[in-house]
């Protein structure tokens, strides 16, 4: 019985070797995680060239300290939804499966994910301004500012605009767009490039391109198939439909 995906997306699903997942913040949203774009999202508050930035950062380092330590408290009380876990069950599944996510809350990982690339970093973790150490133990600096013990400021290790993604993270995602046999997209606007453009990579290679959202994005129109809906609740229905019928 065909609860409103269509025969094409579950075939597809099911002959897959391999697939290639982009996830954004829309995928924690359930968990509790604020997103940046909706109306209440993070940056309603805040513009990200003020804060997610090296300049904003140089300008006013409590500030944005203020701004993630308010973002690594939230962490604190969240936990990964039936949408993460069902991607770490799907990666059990098949033979070669891979995510890349735009988001800094390491929940994917916590839902028991393996191969996750994290393309913007990770919030939990510190580097230092000046030796470029990951730190490991900070202490608190003056007005409160994490410090590393050689004796920079630390920041968090994210990705910010204007910043390179880590060395060689998108060719690879490149590479295993170009050799999937399905690409998701799940959970995000798609407007913060070059992660987006793993998708619009997707769309013009032999992959079937599923997008979910709760609403369009600026994707959906190069996707084969949009699941409009809460990816906690889509991902697990879908699931439930393709996997009795796998056999690896
Ligand atoms: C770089 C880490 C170059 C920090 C982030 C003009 C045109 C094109 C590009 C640019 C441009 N001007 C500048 C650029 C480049 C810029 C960019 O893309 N800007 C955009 C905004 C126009 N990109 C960069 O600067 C990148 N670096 O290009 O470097 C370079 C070249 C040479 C030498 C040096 C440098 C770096 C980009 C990374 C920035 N860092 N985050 C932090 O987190 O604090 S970006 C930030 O946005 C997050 O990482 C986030 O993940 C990302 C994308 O947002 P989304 O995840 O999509 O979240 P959003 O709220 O937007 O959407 C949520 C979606 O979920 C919505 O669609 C919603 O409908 C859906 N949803 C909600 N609930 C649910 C749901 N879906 C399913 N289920 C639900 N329950
Ligand atoms: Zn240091």
């Amino acid at each position: 019985m065909n609860t409103g995906f269509s025969d094409e997306l579950i075939r597809r699903l099911r002959a897959a070797q391999r697939v290639v997942v982009l996830t954004g913040a829309g995928i924690s949203a359930e968990s509790g995680v604020p997103t940046f774009r909706a109306p209440d999202g993070l940056w309603s508050k805040f513009k990200p060239e003020e804060l997610a930035n090296m300049e904003a950062f140089l300008r006013n380092p409590a500030l944005v300290w203020q701004w993630y330590q308010h973002r690594r408290d939230i962490l604190e009380t969240v936990k990964p939804n039936p949408g993460h876990e069902t991607l770490a069950e799907m990666e059990r599944h098949y033979p070669d499966f891979i995510i890349y996510t735009q988001n800094v809350d390491g929940l994917h990982q916590r839902a028991g994910s393996r191969r996750v690339a994290e393309l913007h970093g990770n919030i939990s973790r510190c580097r230092c301004t000046t030796c470029l150490q990951i730190i490991q133990e900070i202490d608190r600096g003056q007005d409160g500012i994490p410090m590393c013990p050689c004796g920079g400021m630390a920041r968090p290790d994210v990705v910010w605009f204007g910043e390179m993604l880590p060395e060689g993270m998108m060719e690879q995602g490149y590479r295993d767009v170009a050799a999937a046999d399905v690409f998701m997209v799940i959970g995000t606007s798609g407007v913060v490039y070059p992660a987006a453009s793993l998708a619009t990579l997707a769309s013009r290679s032999e992959a079937y391109c599923i997008e979910i959202n709760t609403e369009p994005s600026a994707l959906s129109d190069a996707m084969d198939a949009v699941l409009i809906g809460p990816s906690g609740e889509v991902l697990p229905a879908l699931w439930r439909e393709v996997a009795p019928q796998l056999h690896f």
